[in-house]
């Protein structure tokens, strides 16, 4: 059984994994609307990520015998003044959501909840992975993206990710 504080905390995460699932579908949008395709699909993986992630908190929480209470999913309505404002609202993002997280954290380390914080670790690295993903976008951006040459090659990259489940097993 968990606190009733952490569970608290996994709901609104669910809630915000879901959001950020949401925005991205957004950026997505956004970069297809400006035939930047690349991004596009970028940003459409994420978007599955995202998802993916909600239901890892969805499972641990089941399987840690607690109900779900599902949040109505606030409307992405970031307006974007140009791609790399996009990219830059992304990495904004992904900083939210990392301290969203060790908060959790911080407060399974306070309960002694250690199967709670095992199940973080996973997410903890997550982070660090997307937060260099997206700042590394950033900085290739501001090196390459303001070049339409540039910025047809960067574009090119980003059209070959594709997705993968997380290898997290619950
Ligand atoms: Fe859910 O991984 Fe980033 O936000």
């Amino acid at each position: 059984m968990l606190h009733k504080k952490i569970v608290e905390l996994l709901n609104a995460q669910i809630n915000r994994e879901f959001y950020s699932s949401y925005l991205y579908l957004d950026t997505s949008n956004y970069f297809y609307d400006n035939s930047l395709n690349g991004y596009g699909n970028w940003f459409d993986i994420q978007t599955k990520e995202e998802n993916a992630h909600a239901m890892l908190f969805v499972k641990y929480m089941q399987n840690n015998g607690e109900r779900v209470v599902l949040e109505a999913i606030a409307k992405p309505d970031i307006i974007y003044s140009g791609f790399k404002h996009a990219l830059e609202e992304a990495y904004t993002h992904e900083l939210f959501i990392s301290q969203s997280i060790n908060e959790i954290y911080a407060l399974a380390h306070e309960l002694k909840d250690f199967r709670t914080m095992q199940f973080l670790d996973w997410f903890v690295k997550e982070q660090g992975e997307e937060e260099k993903n997206v700042d590394e976008m950033c900085k290739r951006f501001d090196l390459f993206g303001n070049d339409p040459r540039g910025l047809y090659m960067l574009d090119g990259e980003m059209g070959t990710r594709v997705f993968t489940a997380p290898s997290l097993v619950l």
